[in-house]
């Protein structure tokens, strides 16, 4: 690491005074620019690429076998993650996302109105990381979903055992027969997601994997990636699959929390990917159960790590 030579560190930093005589703006800011001479350390191009290269691989070494794999960085995984990694600093926790961006259905909200919506008790967890929210008596709304994600999400990848894949999609489950011949999942099967969006299309792009004690799978209600693990777990006959019910707020957040579980030895499900699996009611734009769910899946996953 080339760092900043002295010269260069005064070329580039003023004193205070002289920053809020040109302008006002930052004044608590204790180094302040003079941009007509601002520079910064020089670097060369391999650095750049050996400081990314060489980590994600260390990671992909690491992590290749972890306790426990998440399967989707929506409100569900990422609420799990966080209290799995807090509660559990010993264990090694990947998280695996097809999409670039982590949130899932949560981003924007319902329909792209923004605010975040959950139902108490959520506001407990919402209290935990320390967010700001209206209280409008038996709920609470988050001024923007994405402050939601974003504030877990940064909780999450702050906490040193967890690795988040992103770009990257679960296209298969590993799974193992025991000796009385039943059948457990026991890690996943991943790819670049632009490399198993294209496998129709161009020649045998073979996947990698990850060897985990146990699988949590968040990926949301059926889509073109969705309610992945119930739906590839169903193509086998080992699950079966029953399609999300219509929407009915009350009944379908009490359902997902309540049947949060192991749906297949070694495989636990959590968030919207349940009411694929119990055919339960959607919520809509309501979060509540999003959270829990996660929350009660960290339990469920911990109790099969012990056994
Ligand atoms: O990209 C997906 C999203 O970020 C990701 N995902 C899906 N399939 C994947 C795969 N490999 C890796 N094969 C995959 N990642 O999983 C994430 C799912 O997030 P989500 O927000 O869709 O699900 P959730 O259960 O966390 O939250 C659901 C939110 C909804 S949908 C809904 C309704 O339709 O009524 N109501 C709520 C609250």
């Amino acid at each position: 690491v080339i760092s900043q030579t002295e010269e260069q560190a005064k070329l580039s930093l003023h004193t205070t005074n002289v920053y809020n005589k040109k302008s006002p703006v930052g004044k608590t800011t204790e180094a302040v620019f003079d941009w007509d001479t601002f520079k910064f350390a020089p670097i060369r191009e391999s650095q750049v690429s050996r400081a990314m290269t060489s980590r994600y691989f260390k990671d992909l070494n690491k992590y290749a076998e972890s306790d426990i794999v998440i399967v989707g960085a929506g409100s569900a995984g990422l609420t799990c993650a966080y209290v799995l990694a807090k509660s559990r600093p010993d264990l090694k926790i990947a998280i695996i996302e097809s999409n670039v961006a982590v949130g899932g259905g949560c981003f924007l909200g319902g329909q792209l109105f923004s605010a975040m919506v959950l139902r108490k008790p959520a506001d407990r967890f919402i209290k935990e990381i320390g967010l700001d929210y209206e209280d409008e008596g038996d709920f609470i709304v988050i001024k923007h979903a994405a402050l939601f994600i974003t504030t877990i999400c940064s909780k999450v990848l702050s906490l040193p055992n967890v690795k988040l894949f992103n770009a990257t999609a679960v296209e298969d489950l590993i799974t193992r027969k025991s000796a009385t011949g039943s059948t457990r999942v026991a890690g996943v099967v991943t790819n670049w997601t632009l490399v198993s969006m294209h496998h129709d299309d161009q020649s045998c792009m073979d996947p990698n994997t990850i060897n985990a004690k146990v699988v949590i799978s968040c990926t949301g209600h059926d889509g073109p990636m969705g309610a992945f693990c119930v739906k590839r777990l169903a193509t086998q006959g080992l699950l079966e699959r029953h399609r999300m019910g219509c929407l009915n707020m009350n009944l379908a957040e009490d359902a997902i929390v309540k049947n949060t579980r192991e749906v297949f030895p070694g495989l636990v499900c959590a968030g919207m990917e349940l009411a694929e699996c119990d055919s339960s009611n959607r919520m809509g734009p309501t979060f509540g159960a999003m959270i829990q769910s996660g929350v009660h899946a960290a339990e469920v996953a911990l109790n099969i790590y012990e056994e």
